[in-house]
């Protein structure tokens, strides 16, 4: 495995235990959507429950596939697994980003704007510098706005161990410019 891919499933595994506790569960996923929802307040209801719904899937999905002892958590050792046959979360993590994407564009004209993308990476626990390079990566418009197609695709790839140089990599070390 790919040097960048294991730095990213350490960090995606620290962002999904939301409170802390090592290991990652339901509730970590709930906390997440809150959080999330609360960040952008003035989406209209049925992008909060789509976003709700976005997250319920993934969990469901990691609990499905990296669940291995049926605890109902999934610890460390467990989650690395996610690496092995990463298609299996397709699905889920294409829904995740589509609502999650959904959410950050209340007015739906396919556009994000710098300061919601910003409030919703910070929800979901990102660092603040990592957030606006990888926002300066996905190519934003004179208004300073990035599609929602390529936000959702960095989330897709950024989940992708076989990957490397991707844009998601700047939410991992350092930006350097
Ligand atoms: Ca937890
Ligand atoms: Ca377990
Ligand atoms: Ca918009």
């Amino acid at each position: 495995m790919r040097t960048e891919a294991v730095d990213r499933v350490r960090l995606v595994f620290t962002l999904f235990d939301a409170d802390g506790n090592g290991f990652i569960d339901a509730d970590d996923f709930e906390l997440m959507a809150n959080r999330v929802i609360a960040a952008v307040p003035e989406a209209a209801q049925a992008r909060q429950s789509a976003a709700l719904s976005g997250f319920r899937a993934f969990w469901g999905a990691l609990a499905e596939e990296l669940d291995t002892n049926r605890d109902g958590r999934v610890d460390f050792d467990e989650f690395q697994a996610v690496v092995l046959a990463p298609e299996r979360f397709d699905e889920a993590i294409g829904e995740f980003a589509e609502a999650l994407t959904a959410l950050a564009d209340p007015d739906g004209d396919g556009l994000i704007a710098r300061p919601v993308f910003a409030e919703v990476m910070t929800a979901i626990g990102f660092a603040l510098p990592n957030i606006h390079a990888l926002f300066d990566s996905l190519e934003p418009t004179a208004t300073d706005q990035v599609a929602v197609p390529a936000w959702a695709e960095a989330i897709k790839e950024y989940y992708r161990p076989d990957l490397a140089g991707i844009v998601g990599d700047r939410l991992v070390s350092n930006p350097t410019s």
